[in-house]
């Protein structure tokens, strides 16, 4: 039986070799920084981290994410070697592993469980999705805030339900990148000390020494975030490692930063401390020679000792495992003693919804003068709120403008020492708030973040990868079109709804009134795998009479007939979302005394209608029917797939403009003299306005 010195070092150099190995093989790829970095990654799984391998989703599980996503085969070695299980339809653990020691061989093939990159939802065992850097980093906030926030909503004395920590590999980039500074701040400020960033200080990015672009104090400013900092200079030394780690979980007010000083290509002799090794395989002659200098066999390739699993077994594994079934034992007692939270735990966990989840919504009353849709909204959602108690979120700083703040009684506000407020605060921070409610929502809580549509651009990144990760967070952007009036182009959206609309799989819903607010929260909070942007208006909307105008259940199929002929047989279509259908209504109601015959259809979700049946489709917007005109105040890109090539789009082909909004909507044409008109055009009627 080896000794636990050599057990180790046979484990870190079943790690290197597995990477240099997939990476040479894929002919592409990332080899030094999983070369280097094999130590920590060895030392936080089979000594620090209570996973247990057979139950990789097991709640408390501590998360381990991989913000530097391009050193991959780090995480798929780890899966490989701990023998980690993919996970069933029904969340359980199967027998099969993860990731297959053929699947490493195909790193980087067509449907490969080992794709370039970590992809939640593919690989069991990966915990988010990373590559672009600094996401993962910020992921791993949220998933820490959601930690805190269970805790407040399940632990009972006695019964400590959710306990789990959260670290996170980062490097050079992710530290430079933007995102990774807000959410530090962040967490700094909401005293996350169940939260451990590892910054792989190896000094190389791609294009060289770090020397170039970045020579901050990175330490200092992580102590000036509030944030405690250790550091090791040698990632190989376990000793020092251990001590680190020791720091982190003694500390009970701050996160930990530890700072690693680690050699890209470890042990490679002419590649190690060079960017050569960050992106391209070592090639076959320096991976022999760097096999021999770990003594390793020169020509063994995937080599995987079975000495390697069977010691992480008996570490990682018997500590993952018995943690789990004395968490199982506990959580029996706790489902005798608490039953509600348990059964709430498990429906958290499956993304259901509680029974009456939609018992407070209600029917908005007709108003000509109606209510803006974030002020509709604003009652929804707290209605939901109330029945939902893990429906948690806020703002970048614009609740008061977005209404998204919880107001009912003991709804909270989720700061240090108060984790369990439901009322979340992102500080100006929209691209960390984007990629934080997807670190809670990864953990489970279903999350919303809100700010004005504008800044959806701040955000992006995070919402691509929520729509790549297909989990259910919730965009509430507010002041959605050139209604904002005085705030000027800089705050008024153009491009923003057709490039989120270009996101596959994310769903995004603008609703038209008050009634179309009610629909659209009763979809989203159905919605189990994709995230969606919910576009509402800073101005009064009228609320129609639906008495009069077909129901507002329409929102489901994501666009509907809203008024049509008596006959049903209309002369032309008038397609409009959210603030511009009023506009087509009251158009519909003038060319009806005109004798013409126009139907209006509500598009609040291009994405829900394209899943309609074609029958459906067809019955909304009649092939036979090409007079179209659409009226969208935003951009027209993508409207053309409704209007067909010889209907009009009514829209913006500019920036906006700083005006009071009834001079704004005369002068960029969203009027109901323009519809009308756009309407006899199609219907090559003489027009006279
Ligand atoms: C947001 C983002 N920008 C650029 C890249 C491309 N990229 C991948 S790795 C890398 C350099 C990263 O350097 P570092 O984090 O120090 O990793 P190391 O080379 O040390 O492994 C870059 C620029 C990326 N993945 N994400
Ligand atoms: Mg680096």
């Amino acid at each position: 039986m080896a000794d636990q010195t050599s057990l180790y070092t046979l484990c870190v150099t079943t790690i290197r070799t597995l990477a240099m190995d997939a990476v040479q093989a894929a002919n592409s790829g990332h080899p030094g920084t999983p070369m280097a970095l094999a130590p920590v990654a060895y030392y936080l799984w089979n000594r620090v981290m209570t996973f247990d391998p057979d139950e990789p989703v097991w709640p408390n599980r501590d998360r381990f994410v991989l913000s530097v996503g391009h050193a991959s085969m780090l995480l798929y070695a780890m899966l490989h070697l701990c023998r980690v299980k993919a996970v069933g339809e029904d969340y359980c653990g199967t027998d099969d592993l993860a990731v297959t020691l053929d699947e490493i061989k195909r790193f980087r093939q067509l449907e490969s469980k080992c794709p370039g990159h970590p992809e939640y939802h593919w690989t069991s065992g990966v915990e988010t999705t990373t590559g672009p850097l600094g996401q993962g980093a910020a992921n791993s906030v949220g998933m820490a805030m959601a930690q805190r926030w269970m805790a407040k909503y399940f632990n009972r004395p006695g019964f400590d339900i959710m306990t789990y920590d959260v670290f996170a590999l980062c490097g050079d980039g992710c530290l430079m990148e933007g995102i990774s500074s807000e959410a530090a701040s962040l967490a700094g400020h909401l005293k996350l000390s169940n939260l451990c960033w590892i910054y792989d200080n190896n000094k190389i990015t791609i294009e060289g020494s770090t020397s170039l672009v970045f020579s901050e104090d990175v330490g200092a400013r992580f102590a000036a975030y509030g944030w405690q900092v250790a550091h090791v200079d040698d990632a190989n030394d376990l000793d020092k490692l251990s001590r680190a780690v020791q720091v982190f979980k003694k500390e009970t007010g701050r996160p930990t930063l530890i700072i690693v000083d680690s050699h890209i290509a470890f042990g490679a002799p002419n590649k190690q401390d060079t960017h050569g090794a960050h992106g391209e395989p070592l090639g076959e002659e320096e991976i022999r020679l760097t096999k021999k200098n770990y003594d390793w066999p020169e020509d063994a390739k995937f080599l995987v000792p079975d000495e390697v699993p069977r010691h992480i077994q008996d570490g990682l594994g018997q500590r993952g495992k018995a943690a789990r079934e004395s968490w199982m034992q506990m959580f029996k007692d706790y489902r005798a003693k608490y039953p509600q939270l348990a059964a709430h735990l498990h429906t958290m966990q499956h993304r259901q919804l509680p029974d009456g989840w939609d018992r407070g919504l209600t029917e908005f009353p007709s108003d000509r003068k109606g209510l803006a849709s974030r002020e509709s909204s604003a009652k929804v959602l707290n209605a939901l709120a109330k029945e939902v108690p893990w429906l948690i979120g806020g703002s970048a700083d614009l609740a008061p403008s977005t209404k998204t703040r919880l107001t009912f009684e003991g709804a909270g506000d989720f700061e240090a020492g108060t984790e369990g407020g439901r009322n979340l605060h992102f500080g100006v921070r929209e691209h960390a708030m984007g990629a934080i409610m997807s670190g809670l929502a990864l953990s489970k809580v279903r999350p919303y973040g809100s700010g004005f549509l504008i800044f959806s651009d701040y955000g992006r990144p995070a919402i691509r990868l929520a729509s790549m990760m297909e989990i259910p967070v919730i965009y509430v952007f507010t002041h959605d079109s050139i209604g904002v009036g005085e705030d000027g182009p800089t705050h008024q959206p153009i491009e923003q709804l057709a490039s989120l609309r270009a996101i596959p799989g994310l769903v995004t819903i603008r609703p038209a009134d008050a009634n179309e607010v009610v629909e659209a929260w009763r979809v989203i909070m159905q919605i189990q795998h994709q995230p969606v942007i919910l576009a509402l208006t800073r101005q009064a909307l009228p609320t129609l009479d639906r008495s009069q105008y077909a129901s507002a259940r329409g929102v489901a199929q994501g666009a509907y007939v809203l008024a049509d002929t008596d006959d049903g047989q209309p002369e032309v279509l008038l397609c409009a979302t959210g603030s511009e259908v009023s506009l087509c209504v009251e158009a519909y109601e003038r060319l009806k005394v005109e004798g013409i015959k126009s139907r209006v259809v509500s598009m609040p979700s291009w994405e829900l209608f394209e899943l309609q049946n074609q029958e459906y489709k067809d019955s909304v917007l009649p092939p036979s029917v090409t007079a179209r005109v659409s009226v969208e105040q935003a951009a027209t890109f993508g409207w053309s797939r409704y209007v067909g090539l010889s209907g009009t789009s009514i829209g913006m082909k500019t920036f906006g403009a700083s005006a009071p909004l009834k001079d704004l909507t005369k002068h960029f044409g969203f009027t109901v003299d323009h519809v009308i008109a756009a309407a006899k055009e199609q219907l090559q009627m003489p027009v006279r306005i």
